[in-house]
């Protein structure tokens, strides 16, 4: 019934349908809400919405395949060889020849990695766009939109009709920290698992609702069980070469926040939009540590920032999506995906779990 409805919804629509990229969101309510008391951080005063996920290679490989095919003046895309990337490309970026991305095999799911502050940026630009294919970078793909760029780099801040976004700080922090019923002298978690007990380190399980990807070798645990043993993904506290440490956005299945976001603690850091300065150079500030750091990094009172134009084997991000008024069918339809996403996840945790 559902389903039947949303296709109507969105046969009305069709650049709903024509869209490369469907990042699934949530809702972040209680608008005008007191920050965290500890921090001082995670008073917003209007709705939004933040991605369930952080953005998947399958998202950003999309995005590249639009605006990267005629070069890539931007190095939008990273010519590492790291295990933790998972885009490769081919062609020379010429017309007779253009760049072609691909999604290396079991690397859909995993975020995107090795992006800096303005490659998400751009992304996000993109999307508030409408996903235009042009194949290059230009005013109305990736240098205009939600962010007005001027030059290579050089953000002058959000702009007043922005949608498609990076978090800001506060943003960032309520949909990870924030939950009214956290306690009776608080509002605010330490972790983004709905917890102040520091989370266990595993693989990505269904049952355990205080885990995530990161590192955590705790003392006078027992080894060998894949329980705190280290690194989340091989249970090791020796680093592997060569392997991969990063997991399937959402693997965490019972890990979500009090607004249903996973994974904003561990996996990779996610940018947000805030800079600061410092000593003359500017900073973004990133939240939420990563499969390679212990768990300190990814609570509520641990602030991050690094150079915009840095690109890491642990750093991704995820959007926010500010509404647009009066926009219905638009609004309806990702509300209605959103809603087909969360059954789906039930049904799978309570039929094979
Ligand atoms: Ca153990
Ligand atoms: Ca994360």
């Amino acid at each position: 019934m559902l389903r039947t409805s949303l296709a109507c919804v969105c046969a009305l629509a069709p650049w709903v349908t024509m869209a490369q990229v469907d990042l699934p969101m949530v809702d972040v309510g209680d608008p005008g809400n007191p920050g965290d008391p500890s921090t001082g951080h995670g008073s917003v005063g209007a709705g939004y919405r933040i991605g369930r996920f952080e953005v998947r290679n399958a998202d950003y490989a999309a995005f590249l395949n639009s605006v990267a095919r005629f070069g890539d003046p931007h190095g939008l895309w990273s010519p590492t060889n790291s295990p933790m990337y998972g885009i490769s490309r081919s062609g020379s970026g010429t017309v007779g020849s253009p760049f072609l991305y691909s999604v290396d095999v079991g690397y859909a799911g995993l975020p995107v990695t090795y992006v800096n502050y303005y490659d998400a940026a751009r992304f996000a630009n993109w999307l508030h766009n409408g996903q235009p294919d042009t194949g290059y970078a230009t005013n109305g793909t990736t240098e205009t939109g939600s962010y007005t760029f001027s030059g290579a780099t050089g953000i002058p801040g959000r702009n007043p009709d922005a949608t498609w976004v990076l978090p800001s700080q506060e943003e960032w922090y309520k949909a990870a920290f924030y939950d009214p019923t956290a306690s009776a002298t608080s509002n605010f978690w330490t972790y983004a698992t709905r917890s102040d007990a520091i989370p266990n380190s595993r693989r990505p399980n269904t049952n355990d609702a205080n885990s995530a990807n990161f590192f955590r070798n705790a003392t006078g645990d027992p080894a060998g069980d894949f329980l705190n043993d280290g690194y989340g993904v091989t249970g090791e506290a020796t680093l592997r070469a060569g392997t991969n440490y990063l997991t399937e956005v959402g693997g965490y299945e019972g890990g979500f926040s009090y607004f249903g976001t996973f994974d904003q603690g561990g996996n990779v850091w996610e940018w947000t939009e805030t800079t600061t300065n410092l000593s003359g150079s500017i900073y973004g500030i990133r939240y939420g540590g990563s499969w390679a750091l212990g768990a300190v990094f990814m609570s509520a009172v641990n602030l991050d920032f690094d150079d915009p134009l840095d690109r890491h084997d642990d750093v991704g991000f995820r959007l926010v999506l500010i509404p647009e008024p009066g926009v219905g069918p638009w609004v309806l339809c990702g509300a209605g995906l959103a809603a087909i996403w969360v059954g789906r996840r039930r049904w799978r945790g309570s039929g094979r779990g």
